[in-house]
């Protein structure tokens, strides 16, 4: 028998390219939030998946951008933290995107730094024809960096059992990093509070929902009707301005009422258990450029 393999495998490309996505598709179950939204995801989330021969520790990161305030620099440094110790890169493009942008350079530049192999992943294959696709991994073949390339469809989930082996193969020998029960290093707390960002981001339109952050203020469990638990969780949906707390809460608040009842529907998918969740929205001036919110909110450490 081969030996065990283990180790990090990251995911980053730029916001949208299907990180998140295709990290859901490769542990098989919806574990991160998703949006048509760039920046959706803010935090360096693992989550690991273990089979007979290996273990893998996934690490969803947020797209590289160009930062624009202290929020934007925390999750450029939760990238490079999570470079740091990676054993696979997996550099996701939207093979959709015609041009090479510099934030492409950008992480080219920095994955080449790292001794580590780099899978190139060439998302969203479902939205192109196949000469296109053809096209875009010769590209990538004359760049001459890529240890493999790959292409997928995160949302339909082709290609990914291909992937899952070719990481397996690239995984250096290796101990189980972690119980092989666990899928995710984050609370559930952390999770519901996903959840609820995700619906927001949703049925929200404009400038809104990049200044919105959700914190999840109460969490527990309680006997309810027929001896069932029930789950009760309070959230404030903590925003920038006034107008945008209106937008929030909308007419006689039905927009909070949508996004709370989409909300409590998933978390009581992924808890097993009923949910009351209450829902309140907060003004917090300037939070993405105040390195206490940034705290406190989970952002900094
Ligand atoms: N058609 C198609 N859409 C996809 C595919 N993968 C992801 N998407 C869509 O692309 C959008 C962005 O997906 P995410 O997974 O949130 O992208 P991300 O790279 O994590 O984005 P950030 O967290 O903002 O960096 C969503 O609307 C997805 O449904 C794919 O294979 N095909
Ligand atoms: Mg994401």
């Amino acid at each position: 028998m081969s030996a065990f393999k283990s180790g990090l495998v990251a995911l980053i490309g730029r916001p949208n390219a299907g990180k998140s996505t295709l990290l859901n598709a490769l542990m098989g179950e919806k574990l991160v939030i998703t949006s048509p939204r760039p920046q959706t995801t803010r935090n360096a989330i693992r989550c690991i998946r273990t089979d007979a021969a290996s273990q893998m520790v996934f690490v969803d990161t947020p797209g590289v951008h160009r930062p624009n305030n202290r929020l934007d620099e925390a999750m450029k440094q939760a990238i490079n933290d999570t470079l740091e110790d990676v054993d696979v890169a997996l550099y996701l493009m939207d093979s959709a995107l015609k041009k090479i942008t510099p934030e492409d350079q950008y992480i080219q530049k920095i994955i080449q730094k790292k001794k580590a192999p780099v899978i190139l992943v060439l998302n969203k294959i479902d939205q192109i024809p196949k000469s296109a696709l053809l096209e875009k991994m010769d590209w990538a073949k004359k760049q001459g960096i890529f240890a493999d390339i790959m292409a997928v469809s995160a949302v339909k989930s082709d290609g990914v059992d291909a992937l899952i082996r070719r990481i397996q193969e690239l995984l250096p020998e290796g101990p189980m990093y972690f119980p092989d029960d666990m899928v995710i290093d984050k609370s559930e707390r952390f999770i519901a509070s996903e959840i609820i960002r995700e619906k927001a981001l949703k049925y929200l339109r404009d400038e809104v929902p990049h200044g919105i952050a959700v914190e999840v203020t109460k969490m527990h469990d309680r006997k309810g009707k027929h001896g069932k638990t029930v789950v009760d969780i309070e959230a404030d949906i903590e925003c920038e301005k006034k107008s945008h707390k209106g937008i929030i809460i909308g007419k006689g608040g039905a927009m909070l009422k949508k996004i709370g009842s989409d909300a409590r529907q998933e978390i009581e998918g992924f808890l097993g258990k009923k949910v009351n969740l209450q829902l309140w929205v907060k003004v917090r001036p300037k939070w993405r450029d105040d390195d206490w919110a940034l705290k406190d909110l989970g952002y900094r450490y």
